[in-house]
């Protein structure tokens, strides 16, 4: 996902560059705007922790691309390739990431990625038919 802090800014194209030059195939990608009912069940592994009430605010207060990514060892690459949660930390450890690249902190930190295959499938799912995933 392209999250709602970059997503009008003009950048969506130049990651979605970043993806396309490192071997994913974007196989699904639209831009959504989530309701807050939509936001807390996507992020419905979170709700017991104390920032996901924020973190559905923000993840409504625009509208986002999501995708969905196929590649060699996806979840993996696209998780070193986002960087880490802190667009900060991001900064100083992985210069390169999209994170450090385009983030701003912890919470507006540019791109979300599944952290498991199986939460992946489930995330797909979750935006994607069969017939939009080509
Ligand atoms: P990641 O996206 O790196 O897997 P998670 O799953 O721990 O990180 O967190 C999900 C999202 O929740 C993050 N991308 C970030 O936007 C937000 N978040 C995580 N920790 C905090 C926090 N302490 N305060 C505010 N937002 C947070």
């Amino acid at each position: 996902i392209i999250k709602p802090d970059v997503a009008e800014k003009g950048v969506a194209g130049e990651i979605m560059a970043v993806l396309e030059a490192t071997d994913f195939r974007i196989l699904g990608c639209k831009k959504v705007r989530l309701t807050t009912e939509q936001a807390k069940a996507f992020y419905a592994v979170h709700a017991e922790r104390p920032f996901y009430g924020e973190l559905v605010e923000f993840m409504t207060s625009g509208p986002v691309y999501v995708m969905c990514l196929e590649g060699e060892d996806a979840v993996a690459r696209y998780r070193a390739l986002m960087g880490p949660t802190n667009s900060d930390t991001a900064r100083a450890e992985a210069p390169d990431s999209l994170r450090a690249r385009f983030g701003t902190n912890l919470q507006c930190n540019a791109v979300h990625g599944s952290d498991s295959v199986e939460n992946g499938v489930l995330e797909t799912d979750f935006f994607f038919s069969k017939l939009e995933r080509v």
